[in-house]
């Protein structure tokens, strides 16, 4: 029994602790959600997709992305070259969040990407993400894994 409660305490501090270390604006204005990842076979690296709101007053700019998941974590998006493919380009300033309003990375825009993985996260797992905003501060976020989308 002791043990138990022993365990459920560090639990719950465990739990705290980052909720402690966050900018309270953070949770206060942004929130993250429709959140997925895809993993495609043969290529290590991934794509992580989302919308993200912000209720503040202020546009706010998502200016990073880590995870312990893989070796390079950048921001993304994608533009027709000078012969109309598509490419991937990195967009080191990031993406605005317009104040009352919302920004969606998804398929053929605006991503998350993973370069170099660790190794495979699997389908129905979660990875965690954390994304760092120029006025909220950093959020982590577990995104799922779902291939099929
Ligand atoms: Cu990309």
């Amino acid at each position: 029994m002791t043990y138990l409660k022993s365990g459920l305490a560090a639990v719950a501090l465990a739990a705290l602790l980052p909720v402690f270390a966050l900018p309270a604006r953070a949770a206060d204005t942004i929130t993250v959600r429709e959140t997925y990842a895809r993993f495609m076979p043969g290529a290590m690296a991934g794509a992580a997709f989302m919308v993200i709101e912000n209720h503040g007053t202020e546009d706010d700019r998502l200016v990073d992305a880590a995870s312990d998941i893989a070796q390079k974590v950048e921001l993304h998006t994608h533009k027709a070259g000078a012969d109309g493919v598509m490419q991937m380009l990195h967009v080191p300033e990031g993406f605005v969040i317009p104040a009352g309003g919302e920004h969606s990375l998804q398929r053929g825009g605006d991503h998350v990407m993973f370069m170099g993985l660790n190794e495979r996260p699997a389908e129905g797992t979660s990875v965690p993400v954390t994304l760092t905003f120029e006025k909220a501060g950093e959020i982590v976020v577990e995104i799922p894994v779902d291939n099929s989308r």
